[in-house]
């Protein structure tokens, strides 16, 4: 098969990053076991190679190469005079130039192009040694070009390396996931303070080593991360992804890692659920834990989250009344079958408000935005409250509660005559200040009806007028009782 056809099925499968790409790795050709139009993913139970090596002395048979856009795509090249041990080819890189024409950094994958059982190994390994002190930007595998998900990327961030060739362990974090991969080996490295240099990466292969221990996933850079005040509608990101482990140095090594080889879950779904990419999504009011796993194994890191729900909005319901409805005429609660009220916003002229009926969990309550008064109306059905010693209800308010802010309640009655006017119309207002109107919290309002002096009669109770200095109000459970 032509190096060229491979360039075509790859250029048609993926994408705009991959600038011109592929050039071959041994010269002019790359050969290829497999001819390359074969689809095999659609097979049931294929049976891929578990090929371990990638380069020792030369490519495998099933490898090309993709540079990445923006790379100087001549960057790699096999080194015929450098090699780790005894041997005397590896894989050489050299670095551009800062402003280099040719590109701006060195970096690309190789793919496998049918892809490869990795499931009984569990580490990538390679030696490396650079022609100076330097810092490699990320090398690892699982990038084959399945731009969007990577769903098997591990990267090794900011590997040092100097003129020695020292060995690199990269694990799999969870082999079993990687029973058919084509991204064997990727690397991206920069200039150093300007100015290219080399190095040399030979012996890249997968073992299954017995030394390394500690194997972990690492989530919130391990931390029990504690978010107090999360509200409805927040997305949280549980990044960074990562896997720990200990190497047969002593050393502790941490890697970046595909969400995809996590599973998430949330200890009370209801409040808050996590999707595979490790995104949590805030639902309501209440407190749930965030954990991961990785292989079955629980990660480093949690994160305790509580909700207070959403924004300016109260996170639980009003106090349920519990007084016997016998003695009860009600205007607004879910606790009694309410009386028949005309309109709770008679949008009386210079009247801000708006109403709304929303729920807290199932619990009916309005909700007043941009109040300045509000009129309610019952004049269809007045109520005699004549027999009734207290008027009660609940609101709860975002807004600063501190002196002089205050809400007000006005009773009217239509008099004897059961209409407005006539002479015979009585009023009272109260006002609630601190410290019965407090912020974030149910206000219970219970007052004597013998507080509303000015309202010497209450058999034909019509209107109701809310007022005062804060805008954002709920009100739940309105009404009379004795
Ligand atoms: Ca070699
Ligand atoms: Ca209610
Ligand atoms: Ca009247």
């Amino acid at each position: 098969m032509a190096y060229y056809e491979n360039i075509k099925e790859i250029n048609m499968k993926k994408n705009q990053l991959l600038k011109n790409v592929l050039f071959n790795i041994f010269g002019l050709l790359i050969l290829t076991t497999f001819g390359c139009k074969r689809d095999v993913g659609g097979l049931q139970s294929p049976t891929f190679p578990t090929t371990a090596e990638v380069f020792i002395d030369g490519f495998t048979g099933d490898l090309s190469y993709a540079a990445y856009g923006t790379s100087d795509v001549r960057a790699f090249q096999v080194d015929n005079q450098v090699g780790y041990g005894n041997t005397t080819i590896s894989m050489r890189y050299d670095v551009p130039d800062a402003n280099s024409p040719n590109g701006s950094y060195a970096g690309g994958t190789y793919l496998s192009e049918i892809g490869r059982d990795l499931r009984g190994y569990n580490a990538l390994t390679f030696y490396i040694k650079a022609s100076q002190a330097a810092t490699i930007a990320e090398v690892g595998f699982g990038d084959d070009l399945d731009l969007g998900t990577k769903q098997h990327q591990v990267a090794l961030k900011n590997l040092q390396v100097n003129s020695s060739w020292k060995k690199v362990i990269i694990p799999l974090p969870d082999p079993s996931k990687l029973s058919r991969e084509k991204g064997l080996f990727y690397y991206a490295a920069a200039p150093e303070n300007g100015r290219g240099y080399s190095f040399w990466i030979d012996e890249v292969k997968f073992e299954k080593l017995t030394d390394l221990s500690g194997l972990t996933g690492v989530i919130l850079n391990g931390d029990n991360r504690t978010i107090s005040n999360a509200e409805n509608g927040d997305k949280i990101s549980l990044s960074p992804f990562e896997v720990s482990v200990n190497l047969p140095t002593g050393v502790n090594q941490r890697a970046s890692i595909s969400p995809y080889y996590l599973t998430f879950s949330s200890s009370v779904p209801s409040v808050a659920t996590v999707n595979e990419l490790g995104i949590v999504s805030v639902l309501s009011a209440g407190t749930t834990v965030i954990t991961a796993t990785m292989n079955g194994n629980i990660t480093l890191g949690k994160l305790n989250l509580t909700s207070i729900g959403l924004a300016g909005f109260p996170p639980t319901p009003a106090p349920t009344p519990t007084r016997n409805a016998a003695n009860v005429i009600s205007m607004y609660s879910n606790a009694y079958t309410n009386v028949a009220i005309d309109t709770w916003n008679t949008r009386w002229l210079f009247s801000t408000a708006e109403e709304s009926f929303v729920k807290i969990n199932t619990d009916d309550v309005i909700r007043y935005k941009t109040l300045n008064f509000v009129g309610i109306e019952f004049t269809s059905n007045t109520i005699n409250a004549s027999t009734m010693t207290n008027f009660h209800l609940n609101i709860w308010t975002p807004d600063n509660t501190t002196l002089p802010n205050n809400f007000k309640i006005k009773l009217i009655d239509f008099g004897a005559n059961n209409t407005f006017g006539g002479g015979d119309d009585k009023e009272h207002e109260i006002t609630i200040t601190r410290p019965t109107l407090v912020s974030n919290n149910w206000v219970t309002i219970d007052v004597p009806l013998s507080s509303f002096t000015g309202l010497t009669t209450r058999s034909n109770l019509a209107q109701m007028v809310f007022s005062g200095t804060i805008p954002n109000v709920f009100v739940d459970n309105v009404y009379f009782y004795k």
